[in-house]
């Protein structure tokens, strides 16, 4: 664990008192080496004053010499340099009993204030023994903390856990609750289908009595059907019979009676006078059509026919005519153009408008351009019977 703020205050008072001792005993180091420099200071004085004292004797005695060469030289007295030597080490000696009483007083107090240090010190290791059984008692606190933290934040977890699951259920309540709505609407629905059902095996029943009635009346009807089938045989029994009696007589006459057999058709020779559309409706309500020529023969052939039954008349419509179109004779029925002329002499001259074609029996057939609207003889045509 990381050093405390008590421990780092300790630390930093340690450290200012262990300052303030090194200083002490630097100064009283830096003391005592100045009291050497000055005894060593001393001691080359007194060298030199040795050195001194010896020269200005010698100097002395050179005087002496010079100045009273008989005399003795001994009795210039040679100055005591042992006395002296023995002045300045007693002053000396003075000077360095009061030094070394000063140091002596300045080492007392060195060690006064050391003790006094020493006392700190001891004051505040007993302090940093108090303080670290505090930090201690602190850091488990801390650790009881942090481990109060970490069962909150399992507790969080937890809750946090807890309350998804909680979310969980309530979205599969959601989703129960939905699947029983769905489940009721089904069973509404399901209601209403058995009802709606109900009403159909009704309406069913209903069906089903009506179809029973139809079924027997579909058997009467079956009787019926049966009845009319042996009724339908007899008529195609007798029709056949017919057809056989009819096949005989057309075997005997192709055409009708008062109709005229030529070639592949039967010709009706009119007794009555018509206009020409009146000749052609006449001809077409009797489902037949008015005559067409296909060649000149059978024009003049027609003729004959009609004199040889004396119909007293001489001149009949046949189904030609140029309404459409002056000059362009087209055959009514077939719609085909006359490509062939059978025409009278100077015909057709369209006197007066004439538009319609008729023969002449008198003249073997042949053709005049009459006014559609004068009433002639008609002849008709049709297909000989199978
Ligand atoms: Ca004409
Ligand atoms: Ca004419």
């Amino acid at each position: 664990m990381k050093n405390s703020v008590p421990q780092l205050l300790l630390i930093c008072i340690i450290a200012f008192y262990a300052e303030e001792v090194c200083s002490s005993i630097y100064r009283l180091n830096k003391r005592i080496s100045n009291v050497e420099v000055k005894l060593d200071t001393v001691n080359t004085d007194i060298a030199a004053f040795r050195l001194d004292m010896i020269e200005v004797w010698d100097k002395m005695e050179e005087m002496n010499k010079s100045m009273c060469p008989t005399e003795n030289p001994n009795h210039l007295m040679k100055p005591n340099v042992t006395v002296m030597e023995t002045a300045v080490q007693a002053e000396t000696h003075v000077s360095s009993r009061m030094l070394y009483s000063a140091l002596q007083s300045e080492k007392k107090f060195v060690r006064e204030h050391n003790q006094m240090l020493e006392e700190n010190v001891n004051a505040l290791a007993h302090g940093q023994k108090h303080i670290e059984v505090l930090v201690k008692k602190q850091s488990e606190n801390i650790e009881k903390v942090v481990q109060d933290i970490k069962t909150l934040n399992n507790m969080s977890v937890f809750k946090a856990e807890h309350r998804k699951a909680i979310g969980k259920v309530v979205k599969d309540i959601e989703t129960i609750d939905s699947k029983i709505l769905v489940m009721e609407h089904a069973q509404e629905d399901t209601t209403e289908n058995v009802k709606s059902l109900t009403e159909n095996i009704k309406t069913t029943a209903k069906d089903i009595k009506t179809l029973d009635q139809k079924v027997k009346k579909i058997d009467q009807l079956e009787r019926d059907v049966k009845t009319l089938k042996e009724t339908l045989d007899t008529v195609m029994n007798q029709m056949s019979t017919m057809q056989q009696t009819i096949n005989q007589i057309k075997a005997r006459t192709p055409c009708l009676p008062r109709w005229y057999s030529y070639g592949q058709s039967c010709y009706y020779f009119s007794t009555s006078e018509l206009s020409w559309s009146d000749a052609l409706n006449d001809c077409k309500s009797k489902g037949v059509y008015l005559a067409e020529h296909k060649h000149r023969g059978e024009a003049k052939d027609l003729a004959e026919l009609a004199q040889s039954i004396s119909t007293k008349i001489d001149m009949y419509w046949v189904g030609a005519s140029d309404i459409s179109s002056e000059g362009s004779w087209i055959w009514k029925e077939s719609h085909a153009s006359v490509n062939y002329s059978y025409w009278t002499s100077g015909n057709p001259d369209n006197y007066r408008n004439e538009d319609c074609m008729s023969t002449y029996v008198n003249h073997q057939g042949h053709w005049n351009d009459l006014n559609c609207n004068t009433k002639i003889g008609y002849i008709c045509q049709t297909a000989k019977l199978d």
